[in-house]
């Protein structure tokens, strides 16, 4: 194996940690061992952000070295017209007569596909709502329609809760639902839905929608069915930090039983045009901190995204010091986070994602989805 060559002289750096409180923890992380919810809620309450993001690059760098990845992608919503209220989703209606409301045509979807590959793109990932009046047969025939006309690309799609909806909406298990969808030619599972677990969150920001356990069970059933899948947390709402380190560490214990996932994404809140009565964006010591303290206590899980699209590319950019080693990718059209008022482009050059890398001290890699190296950028 490579020796690692670490960015500082970790020893030194944190022995000038200015809270005492984090010695313990510092400790275990140097010795490798696995933190506790104590020890995730002491990261998220310190002053010491600096301490923190220390830590939390040594872990990555340990893991990773110096690459941080991209991936040349695009994002397709084929609805936004969505049987659930979430409370903090901007981009849903459930009235086809909204003037917001769309629909795709399976030929929308293969010609926004077919740009998406003439542009390098390795990868598709597919979100959207539940269509009242869609069939499960619509969804399937997405794929196959996908898989045919373009052999080698990476589907990944439909988050746990459209899973679950197609199961309930065609009477399959989720593992046929799965096993259906894999044999059309799906490759893999988008992390989104997970919100916050705690169901006292989940009360108020996402009445209606699945709970953790069906989430994760749907995750597990993939990874087993040979798909892997990512996983994401939605935080700067309603939640507390005991909430988010609850949540991060049932994804760990979901990750020692089937070891799927391949990156954990922190979803920053974004405020605009919905039903949750706050207007305040996260903060950028927020964004880093939650991306740091979850480098920490995931110790099972591969890689920790900077998603810019949310935290915007400057923040996601320092956040490659702070425990993230992925900046998610080109995305060529987003729409979720823009109608909640995401200030970040609604697409990226992959050459501004090179630059950003290469500027953050890291080595950009351009990755296919499941983190295999295309091109290195030394
Ligand atoms: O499922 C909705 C969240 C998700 C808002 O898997 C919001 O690699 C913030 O999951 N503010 C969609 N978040 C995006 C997503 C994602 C993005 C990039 C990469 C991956 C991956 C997954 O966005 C939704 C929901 O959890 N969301 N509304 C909002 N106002």
């Amino acid at each position: 194996m490579e020796a690692v060559m670490f960015s500082i002289d970790i020893e030194r750096a944190v022995s000038l940690a200015s809270d005492k409180d984090l010695f313990p923890v510092i400790d275990k992380v140097l010795s490798g061992k696995r933190l506790s919810s104590e020890d995730g809620l002491k990261l998220f309450e310190t002053g010491d952000l600096l301490t923190v993001g220390i830590l939390a690059n040594y872990v990555t760098e340990k893991k990773n070295g110096k690459y941080a990845y991209f991936v040349i992608n695009r994002q397709i919503n084929p609805t936004n017209i969505c049987a659930l209220d979430c409370k903090f989703c901007a981009f849903a209606t459930m009235d086809r007569n909204d003037p917001k409301a769309y629909e795709m045509s399976y030929e929308d979807i293969i010609s926004k596909a077919d740009y998406a590959v003439k542009q390098g793109a390795s990868e598709v990932h597919i979100v959207g709502g539940l269509h009242p009046d869609w069939d499960f047969q619509v969804y399937l025939n997405m794929i196959s329609i996908l898989r045919k006309n373009f052999p080698d690309l990476h589907i990944k799609a439909f988050t746990a809760v459209e899973i679950d909806y197609f199961s309930r909406i065609s009477g399959l298990s989720y593992e046929e639902v799965l096993v259906s969808l894999k044999e059309a030619g799906l490759n893999s599972l988008p992390g989104g839905g997970a919100e916050i677990f705690s169901p006292r969150v989940r009360r108020i920001i996402a009445p209606t929608k699945i709970g953790w356990k069906k989430y994760l069970e749907i995750h597990k059933t993939a990874h087993r069915l040979g798909l892997n899948s990512t996983v994401t947390m939605l935080y700067g709402h309603v939640e507390t930090y005991e909430e988010r380190v609850d949540h991060i560490l049932k994804i760990r214990d979901a990750q020692d039983e089937t070891g799927g996932f391949t990156c954990f994404i922190p979803l920053a809140y974004q405020p605009e045009n919905n039903d949750l009565n706050i207007t305040e964006h996260t903060s950028g010591v927020d964004d880093l901190k939650t991306i740091a303290v979850a480098r920490l206590l995931l110790d099972n899980l591969p890689h920790i995204k900077a998603y810019w699209v949310m935290i915007g590319e400057k923040i996601a950019q320092t956040a490659l010091n702070f425990g993230a080693d992925d900046m998610d990718g080109t995305v060529m059209e987003e729409k979720i986070a823009h109608f909640a008022g995401a200030k970040s482009p609604t697409q990226q050059q992959k050459e501004k994602l090179i630059r950003l890398i290469k500027e953050a001290g890291k080595i950009p890699v351009e990755r296919d989805t499941l983190y295999n190296h295309i091109h290195v950028y030394q």
